[in-house]
């Protein structure tokens, strides 16, 4: 899958400073006019290229909100508490950056009559009923993240049906890669890190649960994608197809570091998902989607962060800037 060129448009970013924001800022600059709207709680300036115009600001502030997204044509919003566990200690705080401050995007893009591209989640399926888990299934969240995303995703489609605003929803299932950091930053980082410093690979219950793990630069090209086709007012998987046991998943790390770290288990997670796995042929069929990097060339690579280019990858300058992927 070949990313369209999008050129000379007007774009904003949300969330644009964070992990897959970033990365996505970097493939629309320079050949666009970048705006990115973020707070830097958890996104980093040192990841925007110059030359973006940066808004330090709240998405849940409309002052902001509006200013960010004057004169757009696209809004990728990627703007989010993304914490499941903090959504089920604070509902009503996810509530407001997940779900109401997404709203005010969606009516400003109205004023702007731009397209919006969403960031929703797996989250929205639960348990899944049937693997792979198509767009179709079953929803049922169990968390409060994962009710304001399906909210979100079902918004981002009656917007579309009610007001013929072009959006396109993505069910991001575990996405993965260089940037990924800090507390809330998912078990690929956080097992490289353990095993960078030789300390216990902390494996959750048995390790026999297994997920679709997603190189952010697959979901970069799909975001691309999604801003130039026609299959508007709909909601699509973008994962693998590919499931790997956390357990396979501390094996192939600790053999990728060459790390001598043990493999341990503790409690298993509260709540846990057991198995998720996406069906990915809807994005396949409308959005020409197809990955690109295997789970295996993706640790790899994160391994030799900073000095290789992706083995898989055929897109793009490699990118100089700390912490940054080599794809664009
Ligand atoms: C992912 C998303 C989340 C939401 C959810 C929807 C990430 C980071 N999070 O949560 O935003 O969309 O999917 O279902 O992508 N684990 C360990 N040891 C550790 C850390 C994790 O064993 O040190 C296990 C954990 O118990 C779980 C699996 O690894 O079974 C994945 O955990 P995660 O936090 O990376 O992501 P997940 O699937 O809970």
């Amino acid at each position: 899958m070949d990313s369209p060129a999008i050129r000379d448009r007007t774009v904003l970013v949300t969330g644009g400073a964070g992990f897959i924001g970033s990365h996505l800022v970097d493939a629309l600059h320079p050949h666009n006019e970048v705006r990115v709207l973020d707070t830097f709680t958890t996104g980093d300036r040192a990841y925007l290229p110059e030359g973006v115009t940066v808004i330090d600001g709240d998405v849940r502030d409309p002052i902001a909100v509006q200013e960010a997204a004057r004169g757009v044509d696209i809004i990728f919003h990627h703007a989010a508490l993304v914490s499941v566990s903090q959504s089920v200690d604070a509902p009503r705080q996810s509530n407001e950056t997940n779900l109401e401050a997404s709203l005010l995007l969606l009516e400003q893009a109205r004023q702007e009559d731009a397209r919006v591209v969403v960031a929703s989640s797996a989250a929205v399926y639960g348990h899944p009923d049937e693997l792979p888990v198509s767009e179709t299934a079953r929803t049922n969240p169990t968390s409060p993240y994962g009710v304001q995303k399906l909210a979100l995703d079902q918004y981002a489609r009656l917007y579309e049906e009610l007001y013929g605003l072009e959006t396109v929803a993505f069910r991001y299932f575990n996405v993965y890669g260089p940037r990924q950091q800090g507390p809330y930053s998912g078990v690929i980082s956080t097992f490289l890190e353990q095993a960078r410093a030789g300390e216990p690979i902390t494996i959750e219950g048995d390790g026999q649960q297994s997920r679709d793990f997603v190189h952010v630069s697959d979901v970069i090209r799909a975001n691309l994608r999604a801003a130039t086709t026609d299959a508007v007012g709909e909601a699509y998987n973008i994962g693998t197809g590919q499931r790997t046991t956390i357990e396979e998943l501390a094996e192939t790390i600790r053999d990728a570091t060459g790390s001598s770290s043990p493999i341990v288990h503790r409690e298993p997670r509260p709540g846990d998902i057991r198995h998720s796995g996406a069906d990915t042929s809807k994005a396949s069929r409308d959005l020409g989607f197809e990955t690109r990097i295997s789970l295996e060339s993706g640790i790899r690579s994160l391994v030799g962060e900073g000095a290789a280019t992706l083995p898989d990858e055929d897109t793009g300058p490699v990118q100089e800037r700390q912490g940054s992927g080599s794809f664009s």
